[in-house]
């Protein structure tokens, strides 16, 4: 019988506030591995900490609320130690683009299959609302009474920049958008990065996004090989698009790590070297 998305949904009751984005975002991935139809075994969800890391907390699947900044290490290190099972990271904005931010280039690089959701709503929910690094300039936030003075971070571009493999954008307003999305990200070999632009409704920003916004899907003849039209098309903000900014096929972390593993057997005649040996090759 057919997955449905209750299947990956945890008995823990979400304890977001009323109309928080993160319910949406809980909903599409639930529906996209529905549709995908993986079992939940085979399935584990990193976080971050923040409102949205809470998130693996609702998901029935293995999962792991770790620190903060380090989901995306974690999950490149699961997916390293078990090819095998299909591995979703999830984080804020202050979570993946300020104390984390450093990680994202290196699991960009090695390109391991891992799924990152990096949910966007522009302030640090769970602390009460402090600036983040997408807070747009002029607003006032706990930490900046007389507003923020810094620019923002603008997460596609930044990731377009990494050569991660796979970059996209979603909004929470449009849910049956954001799952075709999530689900091309897991179907995808290699990093995928979901940029989901969300609004945090407890701690409201005076520029309200989506007041101001019209959100456009990418054109379907969008060239997802074209980095710079990409980068163009990512740098918009009027309008703001969503969807797949870019995709290309690379050799993936895991399938680099086998080759070596292949190697290093070839080279020992596939005995396994003795640890003393190997201490002895240090001294
Ligand atoms: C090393 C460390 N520094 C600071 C914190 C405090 N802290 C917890 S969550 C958070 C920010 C959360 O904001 P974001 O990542 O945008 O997630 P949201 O709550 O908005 O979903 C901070 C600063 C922490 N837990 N660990
Ligand atoms: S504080 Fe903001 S981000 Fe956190 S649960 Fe409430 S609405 Fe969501």
């Amino acid at each position: 019988m057919k997955r449905r998305s209750r299947d990956y949904k945890s008995a823990i009751k979400p304890v977001w506030c009323a109309g928080c984005g993160d319910y949406a975002v809980l909903t599409a991935v639930q529906r996209s591995l529905a549709g995908l139809d993986i079992p939940p075994e085979n399935v584990v969800t990193v976080s971050g900490i923040g409102c949205s890391g809470r998130l693996s907390h609702y998901m029935n699947t293995y999962s792991l609320h770790g620190t903060h900044g380090r989901a995306v290490p974690t999950a490149v290190g699961i997916k390293a130690a078990r090819p095998d099972l299909t591995v979703l990271t999830v984080g804020g904005d202050g979570d993946g683009l300020g104390i984390g931010g450093g990680h994202i280039p290196h699991a960009a690089r090695k390109n391991a299959d891992i799924t990152y959701l990096l949910i966007d709503n522009r302030v640090y929910g769970l602390t009460k609302g402090q600036a983040s690094p997408t807070t747009p300039p002029g607003e006032t936030t706990k930490t900046s009474p007389y507003g923020v003075y810094e620019d923002t971070l603008s997460a596609v571009p930044i990731f377009l920049a990494y050569d991660a493999s796979f970059v996209a954008r979603g909004t929470t307003a449009d849910i049956t958008e954001l799952q075709d999305i999530v689900t091309s990200a897991i179907r995808h070999r290699g990093m995928s990065i979901v940029c989901i632009l969300t609004m945090c409704r407890t701690f409201k920003l005076r520029d309200s996004l989506w007041d101001r916004t019209t959100f456009t899907p990418l054109a379907p003849g969008h060239d997802r090989r074209d980095k710079l039209a990409a980068l163009e098309l990512a740098y918009s903000t009027e309008p703001v698009y969503t969807g797949v900014f870019y995709q290309v096929n690379k050799p993936t972390l895991e399938e680099r790590l086998q080759a070596d593993t292949r190697k290093a057997e070839s080279d020992t005649d596939g005995r396994p070297t003795p640890v003393e040996d190997l201490l002895k090759s240090f001294i």
